[in-house]
């Protein structure tokens, strides 16, 4: 197999689920890590519940790994404070112990609240100002700055998969734009870590949407060729047709984040 030991932090999670079983075939031992449980380690799987925030936790996890899948964190809007811990403390955290563990390569789950506050009539790249939408989005920011810093100071590389939406199917007329089917975000994850050289990428995590809001010509060295589309769930939303639909309320990429008030503390 490609690796011995591969890390996926947020593994209790919704995608963690999932990728659980997916990406067995990369590694002889998948270290599967998250602050909840995760029930009985299978074979080929070995479990860490531990604090992202937790330094020294974090800097064992990381002892002979090669490779990590960042998807641990918080991954909505919360206050500033807990979203510090998790996923600024905790992603630094973890790009210190990958560094001083010779672990070669991050796939960080980002997100496209990165860049919530373009319009839904904007087209963007990677090269586009990040734009968050909420401290959520801030942190993911950070993320991604981090994995410029360590790669461009020690050759830590990592593709930033800015993922829209990805779950079974679109909840709304904005996911028939975001969404990101399993199968396309497996495929992402295998062109992000397969591909030899990275560096530091920035890769939109959308399946082959009709309606598009990022073009990937900045990544096309992953050679990430989506293949499911919105297209077959366009019967759950009659009423909106084409996105974006006249006077939407949800005007933004980030859709709801993007109007919600700043939630600096409860
Ligand atoms: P989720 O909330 O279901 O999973 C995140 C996991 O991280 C949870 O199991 C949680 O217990 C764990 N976690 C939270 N704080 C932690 C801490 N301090 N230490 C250790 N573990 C901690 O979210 P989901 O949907 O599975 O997303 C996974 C990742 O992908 C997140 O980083 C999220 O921001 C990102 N993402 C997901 C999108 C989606 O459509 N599902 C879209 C964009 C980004
Ligand atoms: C995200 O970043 C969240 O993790 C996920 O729960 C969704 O809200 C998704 O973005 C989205 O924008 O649909």
């Amino acid at each position: 197999k490609p690796f011995k030991r591969l890390l996926l932090t947020g593994a209790a999670g919704g995608l963690g689920k999932i990728l659980r079983d997916r990406i067995k075939p990369w590694a002889d031992v998948v270290v599967l890590s998250d602050i909840a449980d995760m029930g009985e380690a299978r074979e080929g799987e070995e479990i860490v519940q531990c604090d992202l925030a937790d330094k020294a936790a974090v800097m064992k996890l990381l002892e002979g790994v090669e490779a990590v899948l960042h998807f641990g964190g918080i991954s909505t809007e919360n206050t500033f404070e807990n979203i510090v811990q998790a996923n600024i403390i905790g992603t630094a955290n973890l790009y210190e112990a990958a560094h001083k563990h010779g672990a070669k390569r991050i796939v960080f789950a980002s997100s496209n609240h990165t860049v919530g506050f373009y319009r839904n009539t904007d087209y963007i790249d990677a090269d586009a100002r990040t734009r968050p939408d909420s401290f959520y989005g801030v942190s993911k920011c950070f993320g991604e700055q981090l994995a410029s810093y360590y790669y461009d100071r020690t050759g830590l590389e990592t593709v930033c998969l800015r993922i829209g939406s990805s779950f079974p199917e679109p909840a709304n007329a904005r996911m028939m734009v975001t969404w990101l089917s399993y199968d396309d975000l497996v495929e992402a994850l295998r062109c992000s870590l397969f591909t030899p050289r990275v560096g530091f990428t920035i890769l939109f995590g959308a399946s082959n949407n009709e309606a598009k809001w990022w073009n990937n010509s900045k990544a096309s060295h992953l050679g990430f060729n989506p293949k499911d589309s919105s297209k077959q769930f366009a019967a759950m939303f009659p009423d909106t047709g084409a996105y974006p639909p006249p006077n939407d309320a949800v005007t933004y990429h980030g859709g709801a984040f993007a109007l919600a008030d700043i939630r600096y503390k409860d």
